[in-house]
């Protein structure tokens, strides 16, 4: 959808079918994309170059780009996980991060933030972001109590969840996140089982129902909605901003490694993961999807649907389609 360097425009002065007015929005968009690489490559990339995150993961170029926003004043909550796994926290102040960084417990990220935060609002440092980047089994699963407890408390934390759909990390097991149908490990195809039988947590609304002053849904491949969403959350001093970040992951769902902006993308434009914010309990949409495309189109992609029958895509669709029928509403509210 993005013209590539040097190819020529769509948009045809004079031609009746080519208006400015049909396709303008291509150009808005990529006029925003040019602008939020051209921010965030001025500033300093705050994660060394070398790690060990598979090819093409989603979750690390959202890391990097976080950083780099967020800038040096930054504390950082990294539990057990992919983030952690791949070096974040360095060997020898020579790699990984170059801001504070630690490891909370898989449970606690939330309540040890909170620890620090007001420690440091204590000495009247406000100009901190106590930053959790935190995976869906450490936020869904284990974490969830620490996590619900601190939102409830009113804790001055950015809690910004990857949502790569599993426990990655560990070898692909089903998370509280993992979506219905969805192929693991633990969730497996064949004549008794049909992939994860249940259908997955929505995080997001769930935080949203803590009152909490911000929460976004946000995806890497739409780089320039989430640089405007952390940047509010880091305006929040009345309490939690939650971001829900979603996160392709090619070694997990079974993808080639090129096409993770792409099934990113995709993953709006079905409307199966909608762009959407709430501050202080009112639900915005931020991305108009123009034509929604079929579920087939992202379940495709992927290994990890290839089993699904037309019946259980239909299911599926109805699915999708329903839950952005409810929420379509829940804006209109
Ligand atoms: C209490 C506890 N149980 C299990 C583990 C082992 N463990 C380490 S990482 C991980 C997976 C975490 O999954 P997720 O939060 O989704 O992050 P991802 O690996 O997908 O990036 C698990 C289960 C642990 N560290 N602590
Ligand atoms: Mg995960």
């Amino acid at each position: 959808m993005i013209t590539p360097k040097g190819a020529k425009p769509i948009l045809v002065k004079d031609d009746s079918f080519f208006t400015k007015k049909r396709f303008g929005f291509i150009f808005n968009e990529e006029k925003k994309i040019k602008e939020a690489y051209k921010e965030i490559t001025k500033v300093e990339d705050l994660l060394s170059p070398g790690n060990s995150a598979c090819l093409g993961c989603h979750a690390e170029l959202a890391l990097r780009t976080t950083l780099r926003i967020l800038g040096a004043n930054t504390i950082l909550a990294i539990p057990p996980g992919c983030m952690g796994g791949i070096g974040v926290v360095g060997f020898q102040g020579g790699s990984g991060s170059k801001i504070p960084v630690f490891f909370p417990l898989l449970d606690n990220t939330a309540a040890m933030l909170a620890g620090i935060n007001r420690a440091y609002r204590r000495q009247g440092r406000d100009d901190i972001n106590v930053v959790a980047f935190a995976g869906d089994g450490g936020t869904a699963d284990a974490g969830f109590q620490s996590l619900s407890e601190a939102a409830e408390r009113g804790e001055n934390i950015i809690y910004i969840c990857y949502d790569n759909e599993a426990y990655m990390n560990t070898g692909v097991q089903r998370s509280g996140t993992t979506p219905k149908w969805s192929w693991t490990q633990t969730t497996p195809i064949g004549q008794d089982s049909r992939g994860k039988s249940q259908k997955g947590k929505d995080m997001p609304m769930i935080m949203a129902q803590h009152g909490i002053p911000y929460v976004a849904t946000a995806n890497p491949s739409f780089l320039p909605d989430y640089i405007e969403k952390l940047k509010k959350a880091m305006q929040i001093r009345n309490g939690m901003s939650y971001i829900h970040l979603y996160s392709g992951c090619p070694t997990g769902w079974k993808f080639p490694t090129e096409k993770t902006i792409e099934v990113g993308r995709i993953a709006v434009e079905t409307n199966l993961y909608p762009l959407w914010e709430c501050e202080n309990g009112k639900f915005k949409l931020t991305h108009k999807v123009r034509k929604r495309r079929p579920i087939s189109d992202y379940s495709q992609l992927m290994q990890k649907y290839a089993h699904l029958t037309p019946a259980e895509l239909s299911e599926l669709q109805r699915q999708v389609d329903d839950t952005y029928r409810s929420f379509e509403k829940l804006c209109k509210l």
